[in-house]
């Protein structure tokens, strides 16, 4: 549980605070959008879908308000793996309790899977704005009209926003109708925290994004990736990291020809990461296979994907 931050001259009268939900199907741009809204990268983001597994708290503390965003996976009907299983479980479970939800569909237009979406957040029974994300790639403007229109009668939704989360356009309308929003009382947070979640999760995260974007199509869903060590020293903090796959095959693709694959992932992180703690940092990857253990619950939880911890956990 949360407790209220008493902050000097804050009067509760005049502060708004509440969680907001980022909602929506996989690759609509959830946690880009929560990056941009936010102003630092936070949540790890890839072309491939289900690249969010776990919900992850972004704090923004603007003037008197704070918006405590909660990206989630995509959600999507999870008849396979415990880990899909898992990840919409973090989706939904984060929609219980939350004053807000926003949800993402493409520009481009409904989709089916939007509609499986849309269901859970009728089900939470929490207002929820419609976000039109990826408007940048609307070559014609006025397909806008008819898409609004659309929405308008597939759910009750609060406002209906056209925004471009990777452009940054429209994202401070955006954040106006979520602020109207949210409820007079003190901040949950400090102004200066960004998140609830450790250093290692987010270092964790930096290194399976690398692996995503850098390994092929299929590979990405059977990797995860565990922190051994972290240690802060001077001048060089040194990261310690094992990526798990599923299979050997998977493992000679993620060392590459004579390790220039993994030389690759741990070269990409190595520079988020030292963007990420604001001091150089040396990588050190190792690569295990941990037979298909996205097919088991306890090996999901020996990774970190903990069941009991939902989104809205910190509160
Ligand atoms: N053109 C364009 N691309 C975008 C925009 N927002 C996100 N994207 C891209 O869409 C892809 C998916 O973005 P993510 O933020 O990872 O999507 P997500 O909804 O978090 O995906 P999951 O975590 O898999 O559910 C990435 O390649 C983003 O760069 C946008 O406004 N315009
Ligand atoms: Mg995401």
């Amino acid at each position: 549980m949360t407790e209220p931050v008493a902050e000097a001259g804050a009067d509760p009268i005049e502060t708004r605070c509440g969680y907001v939900a980022l909602a929506g199907r996989p690759n609509v741009g959830k946690s880009t959008l929560m990056n941009h809204l936010l102003g630092r990268k936070l949540s790890i983001t890839s072309r491939k879908p289900q690249t969010t597994r776990q919900a992850l708290i972004g704090v923004l503390t603007r003037d008197q308000a704070q918006i405590v965003f909660v990206d989630t996976p995509g959600i999507h009907v999870a008849s396979g793996r415990a880990l899909n299983r898992y990840m919409v479980g973090q989706a939904v479970g984060s929609l219980a309790g939350v004053e807000l939800a926003l949800m993402l569909v493409e520009a481009t237009g409904w989709h089916d899977g939007d509609e499986i979406v849309r269901r859970r957040i009728r089900e939470a029974d929490v207002p929820c704005i419609c976000v039109i994300n990826k408007i940048d790639r609307l070559r014609h403007k006025e397909r806008l009209l008819p898409l609004m229109d659309t929405l308008s009668r597939k759910h009750d939704f609060e406002a209906l926003v056209p925004v471009s989360a990777l452009k940054n356009l429209a994202l401070d309308d955006l954040l106006a109708e979520v602020v109207s929003r949210l409820p007079h009382r003190s901040h949950l947070f400090a102004a200066d925290e960004v998140t609830d979640r450790s250093l290692a999760f987010l270092v964790g995260e930096i290194v399976r994004e690398k692996a995503m974007r850098r390994l092929g199509a299929e590979l990405p869903h059977q990797t995860a990736v565990v922190v051994d060590r972290i240690t802060l020293s001077e001048p060089c903090a040194e990261v310690d990291a094992v990526i798990y796959v599923e299979r050997d095959t998977q493992k000679r693709i993620a060392i590459g020809k004579g390790g220039a694959m993994l030389k690759s992932i741990g070269e990409d992180a190595r520079k988020d990461i030292e963007a990420l703690i604001g001091s150089q940092a040396m990588v050190r990857l190792w690569v295990k296979v941990d037979r298909h253990w996205s097919g088991r619950p306890e090996a999901l939880q020996r990774f970190g994907y903990h069941s009991q911890r939902a989104a809205k956990g910190a509160r």
